[in-house]
């Protein structure tokens, strides 16, 4: 989408925007998962407002660039950037997680305009994304297919047969990129499965890889042009991220993954988040 000349300045206002927006929701609806969202804002924010190819009003359009969200809990972030893309009103984000609402705790394909996949149970996102990557390649389409994994979710061994996989068909129309917070539902990634050099494994498995610091919209920008350029093997963006980034009592904190957030948390939320970021 053609972004105003300050196009930094504009993607981190938007990401200030999103944050407000999930903590309102969240409390709100009094459900949701607020960690693992708040970590995603840059990278969703920089590809659906400034790398994907998609078009809102023509949501199976075939020629789009597809998204997956592995993580299939931080789907509140998810809405809230398709929400502002239009592929459905605003409005829609206050029925979260309600019985009838079209916005579940995890992302359905069937019922939401802009999900291309619906997912939850963590793992199968990569495998998914490299079928529509091999049928790219079949249908010959220049579409690219992105797919947004958690460090705890990658402890899930069909993550690696897919990793293989994509190294052996040599998928180069794939972008991978993980969101590296360190934290999962119940503890530390190290606590519960340690993940070892993680960029050393994926090298390994035969994929690219690039390092960044996930909450620079730049660096995220950047890094998708590079993966896009490098041909014949898969590329996956470790993204260093902050679980419960930008307000700062659940940053770092499996305790946010997904709780409540009572009166007094709402308002030191709100206060913090006031002036944007
Ligand atoms: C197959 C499967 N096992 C367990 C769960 C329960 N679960 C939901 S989120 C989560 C932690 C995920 O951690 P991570 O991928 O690092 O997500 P993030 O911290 O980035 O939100 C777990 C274990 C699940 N959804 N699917």
């Amino acid at each position: 989408m053609a972004l105003p000349a300050d196009r930094t300045a504009f993607l981190e206002g938007l990401c200030g925007k999103f944050r407000n927006r999930l903590i309102d929701v969240l409390y709100k609806v009094q459900t949701g998962h607020p960690g693992g969202s708040l970590s995603t804002t840059e990278i969703l924010t920089t590809l659906y407002f400034e790398k994907m190819k998609i078009d809102p009003k023509n949501p199976t359009w075939e020629d789009r660039d597809r998204f997956i969200l592995a993580k299939g809990h931080a789907a509140p972030m998810l809405y809230i950037a398709l929400a502002e893309r239009g592929f459905f009103p605003d409005a829609d984000l206050e029925t979260l997680r309600q019985l009838g609402s079209h916005l579940q705790g995890h992302p359905c394909a069937k019922t939401t305009p802009g999900v291309e996949l619906s997912t939850g149970p963590l793992g199968l996102g990569l495998s998914a994304g490299l079928g529509m990557a091999l049928g790219a390649r079949l249908a010959k389409k220049s579409f690219t297919t992105y797919v947004l994994m958690g460090d705890g979710e990658i402890q899930e061994g069909i993550v690696w047969e897919a990793a293989m996989a994509a190294s052996k068909f040599k998928l180069d129309n794939v972008v991978a990129i993980l969101d590296r917070n360190g934290v999962q539902l119940d503890g530390t990634v190290e606590e519960i499965m340690p993940l070892g050099d993680v960029k050393a494994k994926w090298e390994s498995f035969g994929w690219n890889t690039l390092n960044i610091d996930g909450h620079k919209v730049g660096e995220i920008s950047d890094a998708v042009d590079t993966a896009k350029t490098l041909k014949g093997k898969p590329t996956i963006i470790i993204a260093r991220t902050v679980k419960g980034k930008g307000v700062s009592f659940m940053e770092g904190k499996n305790t946010w993954h997904g709780k409540p957030i009572n009166p007094e948390e709402y308002a030191a939320a709100k206060a913090e988040l006031k002036g944007g970021k």
